[in-house]
C-alpha cells in the first residue's frame, strides 16, 4: 500500500480538538499596529511576573547584533517606527534582515529589545498611547490560556513579524550557522511510554532528547514528513534536518502514554501524548502536545504530526474517533 501525506494528516482526526491558540492569534491580527505592540508588551511583562525566558546566549545575540546596534543609535521616534514596521510586515531593509533570522534568533532579538526598553535605551510603547478595548479583549483571552499556550502565542506572533522572505534567497552573508542551546538538564534516555513499544517512536524521542538529529532523521522514510504545530508538513530528510537544527534544539520531550493500532497492511498508527519543554523556559513551562505517527510496515516513520493540545484533559484522549 502507498501512503500519501494527505491521508496521513488525517490519522486520529477524531481526537483533534481545536486549540485556542490560533483563535487568540486571529484576535491579535485584527488589532492596529500600535495595539499589537502594546498587547505584546503587556502580555510579556504580565507573564514575566511568574515566568521569564532564559537570556539568549552570546552566540545567538551576535546574529542579531547588527540590527540591535542600528536601533540603539536611532532617535526614539525612529525606534518606534522600526517596531511598527516589523509589526506591519512591510518591505524594508530591516524587515528583510529580520525575516532571514531563524525563529530562535527572532526571539532573541525581541528579548534584547525588551531588555533595552526596560532600561530606557529603546523607546517603550508610544507616549500617549491609550489601551483600546480590543487589546483588553486579547489580553483577557490570553490570560485564560495555560502557560504553554501563552508562550506559543507570543512565539508565533514574533515569528510572523518582519518581511516574509520565504520566496527570497538569502545572500551568502546571511546564511548563518545556528548556535546550539546548551542543555542544562541531564538527557533522559531509556524512554518509556505507557502503551507503546514501537521502536521507531521510542528511538525518535531518545534521539531528539539528545539533539541527535541524524539519528532521528534516519528513522524516517526518504519521503517522510514532519508536521509541526499549525504548519504544513516538512518533507524529506534534508528539509526536516534543517528544521530540527533551527527549531528543535534543546527540547525536552516527556511522552507519557499512547495507543498503537496495527493496520491490515502491517503499518501502524500511533498516537502519543505528553509534555514538551522549550530551552527558553526550561522546567518552568510544560506544553501539552500529541504526536501522531504513521509507521510503515518496515518500521520507518512516514509521517509525524505534532499538535498542541487544547487542554490537559486531551492528554488522556486517546480514543480512535
Ligand atoms: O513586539 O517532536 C516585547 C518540534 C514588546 C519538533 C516583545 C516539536 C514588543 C519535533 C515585549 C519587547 C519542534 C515540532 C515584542 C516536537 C514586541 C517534535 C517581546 C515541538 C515581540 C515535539 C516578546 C516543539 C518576547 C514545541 C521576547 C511545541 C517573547 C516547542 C518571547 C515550543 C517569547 C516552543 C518566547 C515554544 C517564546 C517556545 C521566548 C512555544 C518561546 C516559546
Amino acid at each position: 500500500m502507498t501512503y500519501t501525506i494527505e491521508s496521513a494528516q488525517n490519522i486520529f482526526s477524531g481526537t483533534q480538538i481545536p486549540s485556542p491558540i490560533p483563535a487568540t492569534i486571529a484576535l491579535f491580527d485584527q488589532l492596529s499596529v500600535d495595539d499589537r505592540l502594546a498587547y505584546l508588551w503587556y502580555a510579556y511583562t504580565e507573564m514575566g511576573r511568574t515566568i521569564t525566558p532564559a537570556a539568549p546566549g552570546a552566540a545567538r545575540l551576535q546574529l542579531a547584533e547588527g540590527l540591535l546596534t542600528q536601533i540603539k543609535q536611532m532617535s526614539p521616534e525612529e525606534q518606534t517606527k522600526v517596531m511598527r514596521d516589523l509589526a506591519n510586515r512591510i518591505d524594508t531593509p530591516i524587515n528583510r534582515s529580520y525575516g532571514f533570522f531563524s525563529v530562535n534568533t527572532k526571539l532573541a532579538f525581541w528579548y534584547e529589545l525588551g531588555e533595552l526598553m526596560k532600561q530606557g535605551i529603546v523607546a517603550p510603547i508610544p507616549t500617549g498611547y491609550q489601551m483600546s478595548p480590543g487589546v483588553k479583549v486579547v489580553l483577557e483571552a490570553t490570560q485564560k490560556l495555560d502557560p504553554g499556550q501563552q508562550i506559543t502565542v507570543l512565539r508565533n506572533t514574533v515569528v510572523d513579524m518582519g518581511f516574509d522572505t520565504s520566496d527570497l534567497t538569502p545572500s551568502s552573508s546571511r546564511k548563518s550557522v545556528e548556535p546550539v542551546f546548551e542543555r542544562t538538564e541531564p538527557v533522559t534516555t531509556n524512554v518509556k511510554i505507557e502503551g507503546i513499544d514501537e521502536p521507531a517512536v521510542l528511538q525518535y524521542v531518545e534521539a531528539m532528547n539528545a539533539d541527535n538529529f541524524a539519528a532521528a532523521i534516519a528513522l524516517f522514510t526518504a519521503d517522510g514528513a514532519l508536521q509541526p504545530p499549525f504548519q504544513k508538513p516538512i518533507v524529506g530528510h534534508e528539509a526536516i534536518a534543517k528544521y530540527m537544527r533551527e527549531e528543535a534544539q534543546g527540547l525536552n520531550m516527556m511522552p507519557k502514554q499512547g495507543i498503537c493500532e496495527v493496520q491490515p497492511d502491517g503499518s501502524k498508527q500511533v498516537k502519543v501524548t505528553g509534555v514538551v519543554q522549550t530551552p527558553w523556559f526550561g522546567v518552568n513551562v510544560g506544553m501539552n502536545i500529541a504526536w501522531r505517527f504513521l509507521i510503515n510496515p518496515q518500521g520507518k516513520i512516514f509521517f509525524v504530526a505534532i499538535d498542541m493540545l487544547a487542554s490537559p484533559q486531551e492528554l488522556l484522549n486517546l480514543r480512535r474517533m
